[in-house]
């Protein structure tokens, strides 16, 4: 790997002598590396080097037209704001194909911190904050413009339609193993999917939005502890206000790691929740319709099912979308979700409750 990277760094033309690089272990499917150089006086300066999953991304150039297009408006709106600045290579592109065909992207490195788990609400709510106004930076934007990375990404009846297609090939024949996540599914398969059949029939407005709001693609000032900027532009695209807030909650509320193997330890915290509702509504609250902010805890739990039949469709075709670091790994993941999503259906009175309370100021 040191080999290639040192290629790649000379390709993009990165000034100074090669330091070190460590490999950044976030993320499922892309393979990211914090690489560092030093100038002439020994100053280090770092990058982040991306090598993208093409089996998941399989148009990445028209990725990076459209991260130009959004990044470009966002410094548009706030120049002082810090934004993601990609590389060129001597030919004017910000990306390169290498010789094994692999396509890779180099991009400065944000000196700052994030989050994986939190307990700081005053955190947290920054994080809905961040989240907010990345929605609200791009609603003047004009969605038709992007071009769609994963076509139906977050259309959950399309995702539960495709589990259930898989279940009844079974082509690993690992269906047998699970067949009580089986029953459940099928159990809230018709909830899960009401506001992607929704939406597709036009009930609601069309955003330009994240679609992948992990509280680990905010950038932190390590001193303030304030956001700097949103981060992870690969799956920006149109679609739900709600879906954005629901897959950040899925996240920052689980009292666990998204994938923990102890589902006892799965619980759904609602201070976390109202903490994330007070920033996310605070920054995109008037411009949410009445029917958008009814469906945010119906949000959560659909696209907490929505993750939970992606991983077991991972599960039941062989490991092949995610990255997986035991073979049960997908199986974990799955179970995790599911029991999220009970204990947001357990709690729905409660989150509605604090839903109404933070909108109300
Ligand atoms: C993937 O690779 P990462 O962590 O950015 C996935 C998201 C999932 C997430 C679950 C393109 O994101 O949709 O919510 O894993 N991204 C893609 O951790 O499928
Ligand atoms: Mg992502």
């Amino acid at each position: 790997m040191l080999e290639t990277i040192q290629k790649i760094g000379a390709a993009f033309r990165l000034p100074g002598t090669f330091d070190a690089f460590e490999t950044i272990t976030n993320g499922n499917i892309n393979a990211t590396f914090k690489v560092t150089y030093s100038d002439a006086d020994g100053n280090p300066k770092s990058y982040i080097f991306q090598r993208i999953n093409t089996v998941v991304f399989s148009n990445p150039v028209q990725i990076m037209q459209n991260i130009d297009l959004v990044t470009t408006h966002i410094r548009n709106k706030n120049p002082d704001g810090v934004t993601l600045h990609f590389h060129h290579t001597a030919d004017g592109k910000n990306y390169l194909f290498d010789d094994a065909g692999n396509f890779w992207r180099i991009m400065n490195y944000v000196d700052s911190i994030t989050f994986n788990t939190c307990e700081d609400p005053a955190v947290i709510e920054a994080t809905g904050r961040a989240f907010g106004e990345f929605q609200n930076q791009l609603s003047d934007f004009d969605g038709a413009q992007l071009f769609e990375t994963i076509p139906d990404f977050h259309n959950t009846k399309k995702r539960l339609d495709t589990l259930f297609a898989h279940i009844a090939e079974d082509p690993c024949g690992r269906a047998a193993e699970v067949q009580d996540e089986i029953a459940y599914l099928t159990e809230v398969r018709e909830k899960a999917a009401e506001l992607s059949v929704r939406f597709a029939n036009g009930e609601f407005p069309v955003r330009v939005t994240h679609n992948d709001t992990k509280s680990n693609n905010v950038l932190f000032d390590k001193e303030t502890k304030m956001p700097l900027v949103v981060i992870d532009l690969d799956t920006v695209m149109p679609g739900m206000a709600m879906y954005d807030f629901a897959d950040a909650v899925r996240f920052i509320a689980n009292t666990a790691a998204e994938d923990e193997p102890d589902v006892s330890k799965v619980h759904f915290d609602t201070e976390k929740f109202r903490a994330f509702c007070k920033g996310f509504l605070g920054a995109v609250g008037k411009s949410l319709t009445q029917s958008e902010r009814d469906s945010l805890v119906l949000a959560a739990f659909s696209i907490t099912i929505e993750l939970a039949s992606r991983f077991l469709d991972d599960y039941l075709t062989g490991d092949t979308y995610f990255k997986i670091n035991y073979p049960l790994h997908n199986l974990d993941r799955t179970r995790c979700q599911l029991a999220l999503a009970k204990d947001i259906i357990r709690k729905q009175d409660e989150l509605e409750r604090i839903v109404k309370e933070t909108a109300a100021g």
